[in-house]
């Protein structure tokens, strides 16, 4: 019965961790070092560029020390091998889903590696550091641009292809992620009002574990291949 599922899976920063990219509210996360309202908002933005800059140019710089882990990689095996779709949207900024395998990754809140210009609304791919001092290179306004970064007050990008996504779902599976940002965290909750089957693969319970039909915890590189393998054979 499993073999033409239609899966929407929704990734957190959990599913990157063992790549060795910090999660944001783990002991040590991100949001210890930098308070989210320094540096992930538009009004610390327009406050202080160079720090926000600053911020995003180290994690796109470390994206260059990282691999994807068998979490990726065995999703992007899932979506070659399965025969019914599987849409992954992820909250995460960085690459590995892509260089997993992964294709036509929906990247919710944006992503390192790429561009955005305040001014014009123009967007490149850019995988080097952004400064004040740069021009967009489609209007040329010094300081347009921006990380292409969804941040805290911002509408999430592909709420519609989302929506339809889990629509048109038959199991909604969500990996690495502590269900503690909206509206990503309330997608487990419009799958269930759909009569979708809902399944959560977590180091820990997350804040939305109650929802989900079925939870299992442990390693994102552990579980991951392991559920792939159960729904490929
Ligand atoms: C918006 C980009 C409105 C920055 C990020 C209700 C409805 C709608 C909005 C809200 C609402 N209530 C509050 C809001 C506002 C806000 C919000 O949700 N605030 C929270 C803090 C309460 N939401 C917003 O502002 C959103 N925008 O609502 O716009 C709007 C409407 C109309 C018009 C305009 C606007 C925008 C949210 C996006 C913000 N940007 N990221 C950046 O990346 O620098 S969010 C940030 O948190 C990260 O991107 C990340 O994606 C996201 C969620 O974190 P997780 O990925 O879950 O990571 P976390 O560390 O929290 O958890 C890691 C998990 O992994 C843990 O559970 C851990 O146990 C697990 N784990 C660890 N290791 C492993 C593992 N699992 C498996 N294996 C392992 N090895």
């Amino acid at each position: 019965m499993t073999d033409s599922l239609n899966i929407v899976i929704l990734t957190g920063a959990g599913i990157s961790a063992e790549s060795g990219i910090k999660t944001f509210r783990d002991t040590g996360g991100l949001w210890e070092t930098h308070a989210i309202e320094d540096v992930a908002t538009p009004e610390a933005y327009a406050r202080d560029p160079k720090l926000v800059q600053h911020f995003y140019n180290l994690r796109r710089a470390a994206l260059k020390e990282v691999e994807p882990n068998a979490a990726h990689i065995a999703l992007g095996r899932l979506q070659a091998e399965h025969k019914g779709r599987v849409t992954i949207v992820t909250q995460n900024v960085d690459d590995l889903h892509e260089r997993g395998g992964a294709k036509d990754v929906i990247h919710m809140h944006g992503e390192l590696l790429s561009c955005l210009c305040s001014a014009c609304g123009w967007r490149w791919n850019h995988s080097d550091d952004v400064s004040v001092e740069d021009k967009c290179p489609a209007c040329q306004t010094v300081g347009g641009p921006r990380p292409d970064i969804v941040w805290f007050g911002e509408m999430p990008y592909e709420m519609g292809r989302i929506e339809e996504a889990v629509r048109g779902c038959d199991l909604f599976v969500s990996i690495g992620t502590s269900g503690a940002v909206y509206p990503a965290a309330g997608f487990v909750q419009m799958a269930r009002s759909l009569g979708k089957q809902t399944l959560e693969l977590n180091l820990e319970a997350s804040e939305g574990s109650h929802f989900f039909h079925e939870s299992r915890l442990g390693p994102a590189g552990t579980l991951v291949p392991e559920w792939v393998d159960e729904v490929l054979t």
